[in-house]
């Protein structure tokens, strides 16, 4: 099945078919496969194909459009199965999470916080077009350990700087790690920033939310009391 199965979900993403890809996606639960492949393997490679196809002119702002409906009616099934994977986990930590000013690119950035609540982390989603002020309040109205920062646009990557900015400013920086992604985004741009790290996708996202844990935890037992 999935080979056939994942290629028909690349395909109702790029025609914009909602009630297709959320029928793919109670095929796929049903079938027994893991949501996260479903989606990995069948709707972000379609989401990829529509923006190549945007990027040569061959799809328009209404296609890209009709292509994120579609995304959002299978994620709508798949997302409780990958929550399901998180029941009775200790808590891993307390992240804030939103996409930069500027930027309403929202799908990339709900899968990120699904798999890391899925992972035991308590997520707060701040949602799109976040300034960085934003982000340094709710983060120190949460105590928050990482502050999770997503971009899709070349233009609005830069206001990821302006987070880091914001947490520097409001003098909690030392408290709380920072991390980047977004399809434009890279390791380098997250050095460059001033960021703790960068993942390149939602299951490596997990992997350096963990990671980030560990050394809040070996840094806060070497400060003095
Ligand atoms: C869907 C889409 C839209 C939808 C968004 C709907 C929504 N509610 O999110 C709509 C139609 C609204 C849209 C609008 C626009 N878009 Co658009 N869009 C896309 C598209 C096709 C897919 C994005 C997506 O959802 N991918 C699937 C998810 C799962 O992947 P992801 O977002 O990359 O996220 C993963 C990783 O990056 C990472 N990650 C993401 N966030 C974070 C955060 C952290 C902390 C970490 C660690 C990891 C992480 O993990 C995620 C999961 O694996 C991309 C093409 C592309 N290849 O990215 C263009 C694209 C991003 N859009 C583009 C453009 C130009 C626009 C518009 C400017 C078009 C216009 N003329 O108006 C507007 C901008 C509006 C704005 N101000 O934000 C360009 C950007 C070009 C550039 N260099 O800047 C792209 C690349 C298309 C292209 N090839 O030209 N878009």
């Amino acid at each position: 099945m999935p080979d056939d199965t994942f290629s028909a979900m690349r395909q109702s993403i790029i025609d914009g078919a909602p009630d297709t890809a959320s029928d793919l996606a109670q095929q796929a639960v049903a079938a027994g496969i893991a949501p996260l492949e479903a989606i990995n393997n069948g709707y972000v490679p379609g989401m990829h194909a529509v923006g190549e196809q945007f990027a040569q002119g061959k799809m328009y702002l209404p296609d890209m459009m009709a292509s994120a409906e579609a995304m959002r009616a299978a994620m709508a099934v798949l997302d409780p199965e990958l929550k399901k994977l998180g029941t009775e986990r200790p808590m891993a930590g307390v992240v804030v999470l939103g996409t930069t000013q500027g930027d309403i690119h929202e799908i990339g950035k709900i899968l990120v916080g699904t798999l890391l609540s899925a992972h035991g982390f308590r997520v707060h989603d701040l949602g799109v077009d976040v300034a960085g002020v934003e982000f340094a309040v709710k983060a120190r109205e949460l105590s928050a350990d990482i502050v999770g920062v997503s971009a899709l646009l070349t233009t609005t990557m830069r206001n990821q700087k302006c987070v880091v900015e914001a947490l520097e400013q409001a003098g909690l920086r030392s408290q709380v790690k920072v991390m980047v992604g977004g399809a434009p985004v890279t390791r380098r741009w997250a050095e460059e920033i001033g960021a703790d790290g960068y993942a390149k996708d939602a299951m490596s996202a997990v992997a350096l939310a963990r990671s980030l844990m560990e050394l809040k935890a070996q840094t806060s037992a070497v400060q003095p009391v």
